[in-house]
């Protein structure tokens, strides 16, 4: 490894610019890797591993030395995280997708292995600008392509999602509606979206989002337009458009008891009161190496004793960069516990990870200098965390 990387530091240094820059967090080095290797300025090329170099922002003060982490990670089981979830009794383990990754051979090869993924979820393309990006005219070709890719490969979908404060077009985000005009808007999305998909997918996140982290409701044109009352117009649309489909309100930091997590349930048990459809709550679990949530098995459980299902919808966990070891095993650790919570709540059908690779992780691009969140790194080879979830499945 060293006589690699010596050689490629020969090679960089007699052809310093024969392969351009790096920008800031790009690579520059690793094994395999045949793009540039040196970095814009302000940022220096940090060896992460022995496959990968990146651009971070900073002067070195000392040479990049050998790497101290990952040693190659072997499988504790090799059925498949998939096939192990439903041998636990589970509906599936999936994985979020985006439609620019499927041109990635090896990338979408993974993707399509069903003993791995038993469900799908589209990142973005089934999205309120993705889908109605001017008003009454609907464009489903990203969401066709991920819907297809799971008929082919036997996955289940998720279909993400209906009404949500983000990625909307202005004519719905900046529009000036009455309240009965915006509820024939959101019906119309809605009904139209989930009946596009009808018969397709296992469970739509209806809502998503719908309060800040102190329990309040997010003030957006939904909200600011309806109330609370945008809620169960779009449930009962998507239930009249698809009535197979389990339709769900899904959000972030309810996974630990608190302000936000109250809300939720209040807001469950007023939709059950009222006969208004919903089938179940999906925890995101975006979470933070070493902060994951200990009380998420009790608040899934709080739910579950309302007659709903849930579902980890979105798991990743990040971790500041440079990933060591330690960081690593730790991560390991919170993959296993976080997927044990859901393994202990039989009304929890499944966990879908927010994309299996490091590659095309969200995190990175919203939290600087952040990353490395998924049990996959950037390479397709499995972390750690891979054998943490296996652990849990297989419990
Ligand atoms: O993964 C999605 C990313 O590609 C988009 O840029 C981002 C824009 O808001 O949305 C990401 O997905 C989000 C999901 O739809 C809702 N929960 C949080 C996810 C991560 O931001």
């Amino acid at each position: 490894m060293s006589r690699l990387l010596t050689a490629f530091s020969v090679l960089a240094a007699l052809v310093p610019f024969a392969f351009g820059q790096s920008a800031e967090w790009g690579q520059c080095g690793g094994i395999g890797w045949t793009g540039a290797t040196t970095c814009v300025s302000g940022t220096t090329c940090t060896v992460l591993n022995d496959y990968y170099s990146q651009c971070l922002p900073g002067t070195a003060t000392t040479a990049p030395s050998t790497p101290t982490s990952t040693s190659v990670v072997t499988p504790s089981s090799t059925a498949g995280l998939h096939t192990l979830a439903k041998a636990a009794g589970k509906l599936y383990f999936g994985t979020a997708t985006d439609n620019p990754e499927l041109t990635d051979t090896a990338y979408a090869a993974k993707l399509n292995d069903s003993k791995e993924f038993g469900q799908i979820t589209p990142g973005n393309s089934m999205k309120w600008d993705a889908t109605e990006p001017t008003r009454g005219t609907f464009t489903f070709s990203g969401g066709d392509q991920i819907a297809n890719l799971a008929k082919a490969n036997g996955q289940l979908l998720r279909g993400h999602n209906c009404v949500w404060y983000n990625q909307l077009p202005s004519w719905v985000s900046d529009g000036t509606f009455t309240a009965a005009d915006l509820t024939t808007v959101i019906q119309n999305h809605c009904g139209t979206l989930v009946g596009h998909y009808k018969g397709q997918i296992y469970s739509w996140d209806v809502i998503n989002e719908p309060f800040n982290d102190d329990g309040t409701w997010r003030q957006d044109i939904f909200y600011n337009t309806l109330n609370t009352t945008y809620v169960p117009i779009a449930l009962k649309a998507a239930r009249a458009a698809d009535p197979n489909a389990k339709l769900y309100i899904n959000d972030y930091n309810i996974e630990n008891t608190g302000a936000k997590a109250t809300a939720m349930l209040n807001l469950v048990k007023e939709l059950i009161a009222d006969g208004v459809p919903i089938d179940g709550v999906g925890f995101q679990c975006h979470f933070i190496v070493g902060e994951v949530s200990t009380s998420l098995q009790t608040v899934m459980e709080q739910f579950t004793a309302l007659g709903l299902e849930v579902a980890i919808t979105e798991l990743d966990i990040r971790m500041t960069l440079p990933e060591t070891e330690a960081l690593l095993a730790q991560q390991q650790k919170d993959y296993q516990s976080v997927v044990q919570a859901c393994m202990n709540v039989e009304g929890c059908v499944g966990i879908t990870i927010w994309d299996w690779t490091d590659k095309y992780s969200w995190v990175p691009s919203t939290f600087s200098g952040q990353g490395a969140a998924c049990p996959w790194d950037e390479n397709f080879a499995i972390k750690p965390a891979y054998n943490g979830i296996v652990a849990a499945l297989t419990a």
